[in-house]
């Protein structure tokens, strides 16, 4: 242990340093109380033993200080002839943590320096269980916020961002785009190619959506079953079709066969789009039913297609 010894009284340092001189510490003193704190600061000690009448600053107030300007607790115990019950009461609520009299018994300073060593360990043991359970806490809300299967956004992360981002187009007047994404014939894909298949085929079309959007404030998420939705701010109707062409064409490139429906068959997708400067009355759910209609439209029309 670094032990600091703040005392004016070189006879008082000297009788401590003897009765720590034989065990493993490293033993600093100090003359006074500006000099222990400056000292304090300096060799960051994992104990401090403190001398209440000094020169200068009192140990009462030096122990103020080192609670005030250092959030790291480290032990301070009080070693004074000083012993009124009041004097006592006064050195723990300045921040001491033991309050030994003077003279002092060697047996009694070793026993509460082991005792606050064992305070002390515990507590960096705590510190450290409490930082790794909020690193576990931030993978775990990390998590919380994708899809299981295909490891893109889920409905949970869609649903809290688009409230956001409905919310920021609105106070800033600008346009927001939302597509909604059916894969299609993918109950005849399930059914040619067996449910394993079919996951890797949802698998292989979020990761090519995903792809496809990369500017930060763009998400891909997967609603449910084989629909996808994407969320694109400041995008403009102009920028939504690029956007959609770009899309359909992606999936197509896939060139994911689907036998269910011909031989000559690749899996495909249909777009419902909106693009939008949103009013103040329009609601998320709003947003998704007018995207549904479109996506629709877009597979009684034919699918493989986005309608605006
Ligand atoms: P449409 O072109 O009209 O969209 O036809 P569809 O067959 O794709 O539409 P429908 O909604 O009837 O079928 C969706 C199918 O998606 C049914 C279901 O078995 C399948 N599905 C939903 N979730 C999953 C999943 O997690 N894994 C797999 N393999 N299939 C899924
Ligand atoms: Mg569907
Ligand atoms: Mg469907
Ligand atoms: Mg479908």
């Amino acid at each position: 242990m670094k032990i600091l010894i703040i005392d004016d009284s070189k006879i008082e340092r000297v009788i401590i340093r003897s009765y720590l001189q034989h065990l493993d510490h490293e033993v600093f003193d100090a003359e006074n109380g500006e000099t222990g704190i400056a000292m304090f600061a300096e060799c960051n000690p994992d104990i401090v033993l403190l001398g209440v009448v000094m020169v200068g600053i009192n140990g009462y107030q030096v122990a103020a200080q080192i609670r005030d300007k250092f959030t790291d607790w480290v032990p301070i115990i009080f070693l004074s002839g000083k012993t009124a019950p009041e004097d006592i009461m006064i050195g723990i609520e300045a921040g001491g943590d033991d309050y030994l009299p003077k003279p002092i018994k060697k047996q009694i300073l070793l026993a509460k320096m082991t005792a606050m060593e064992r305070i002390a360990a515990m507590r960096t043991q705590l510190l450290q269980t409490t930082k790794k359970l909020e690193i576990a806490n931030e993978e775990l809300e990390r998590l919380a916020t994708l899809d299981g299967l295909t490891g893109i956004a889920n409905r949970r992360h869609l649903d809290i961002t688009m409230a956001k981002e409905l919310a920021r187009a609105k106070r800033h007047a600008q346009p927001l785009t939302f597509i909604i994404a059916d894969i299609d014939f993918f109950k005849k894909y399930n059914d040619h190619y067996g449910h394993i298949q079919g996951d890797e085929c949802l698998k292989a079309v979020a990761s090519i959506l995903d792809s496809s959007l990369r500017r930060p404030s763009e998400l891909v998420a997967r609603y449910g079953g084989e629909e996808f939705c994407m969320l694109l701010p400041n995008t403009d109707i102009k920028n939504a079709k690029l956007v959609a062409e770009k899309l359909v064409n992606a999936v197509r490139s896939l060139e994911f066969r689907h036998e269910g429906i011909d031989k000559q068959a690749i899996v495909t997708m249909s777009f419902g789009v909106i693009s939008l400067v949103p009013s103040r009355d329009v609601t998320v759910k709003e947003l998704m039913l007018q995207a549904d209609e479109k996506l629709y439209q877009a597979k009684e029309n034919g699918r493989d297609q986005w309608i605006i």
